[in-house]
């Protein structure tokens, strides 16, 4: 299976994304897609997942979180693909730990926007802090694709917010680049880059799953989460490979297998598990 590429990783420290080509295989694919559609579609007619549906500027509802608590034969396996495996290993470190995963979708003839920004509380440090974006669809400036401002991951929090700011008052801004995407392409964007996009008038949906990772070692040095939370990620992260490994695509030839960290937690088949794994009231900087 297809793994990123040193070149693909100079041009990402760099610029602060990235476009991997051609990583899912077609069936793969084929049931991202149509289980995405059912997840959308669930949202959209108020089903249980659509409390779990975020809504954008204009009140269209666009990012669902927590994709693994809705049931769904796609997203852990998609998690637990090798290309991920690798990349996190590589990038991030053998101690990588899988931390938030969410659908973004633009409806089709009224998808939302999302203005310009940098994702949460982004550190001061240079750590590789990014996201996996994975795409079933085609994504085009006419179907409202990712824009992003190459190298602004490496800018000062003034500058950044200073563009930032600019962009939210006219989204046309000086070097933004369209981040044009075909289904089973892989983008990575670093969580301090700028990037944005516009609503979606075309009638095309436009898909993406999000998965943001950090590391055991990064966990200690930011204190983002205790350490109950990163335990159950990791556990978590191991029911994900445990599900690919027993229900495999066709067109699968290798597994991703994950190193335990010193001091970490083992998930055993027939364990309990919590899909949910939630941040909320784990979050170990919190004030009272
Ligand atoms: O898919 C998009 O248009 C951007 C989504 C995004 O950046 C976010 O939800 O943080
Ligand atoms: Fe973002």
């Amino acid at each position: 299976m297809r793994k990123i590429t040193d070149a693909e990783i100079r041009f990402f420290d760099e610029n602060g994304y990235a476009i991997i080509r051609g990583v899912l295989q077609d069936d793969e694919l084929a049931n991202f897609q149509k289980e995405s559609q059912r997840l959308i579609d669930e949202v959209v007619s108020g089903g249980p997942a659509a409390p779990w549906c975020i809504k954008g500027p204009e009140g269209i509802p666009f990012y669902l979180t927590y994709l693994h608590v809705h049931p769904n034969s796609f997203s852990l396996r998609l998690l637990a693909h090798p290309f991920i495996g690798d990349l996190l290993t590589r990038m991030v470190g053998p101690d990588f730990i899988p931390c938030y995963e969410s659908l973004v979708f633009k409806l089709p003839g009224h998808g939302s926007s999302v203005p310009w920004h940098r994702d949460g509380n982004p550190v001061q440090g240079s750590e590789r802090i990014f996201n996996i974006d994975i795409y079933p669809d085609k994504s085009t400036v006419e179907n409202s694709c990712v824009w992003v401002v190459p190298g602004s991951h490496l800018w000062e929090k003034e500058r950044a917010n200073e563009m930032i700011a600019r962009g939210r008052a006219h989204f046309d801004l000086p070097d933004a680049v369209p981040a044009e995407m075909e289904p089973g392409d892989v983008l990575l964007h670093h969580t301090k880059v700028m990037h944005g996009s516009t609503m979606n008038h075309s009638p095309q949906l436009r898909r993406v799953i999000y998965f943001d990772n950090r590391s055991f070692a990064w966990n200690r040095k930011y204190r983002w989460w205790t350490d109950e939370f990163v335990d159950l990620r990791c556990r978590l992260y191991l029911y994900a490979l445990f599900q690919r490994k027993t229900n495999p695509y066709p067109l699968d030839d290798e597994v991703f297998d994950y190193q335990v960290p010193d001091g970490a937690p083992v998930w055993k088949p027939g364990d309990p598990i919590d899909l949910h794994a939630s941040r909320e009231g784990r979050e170990a900087n919190r004030t009272p």
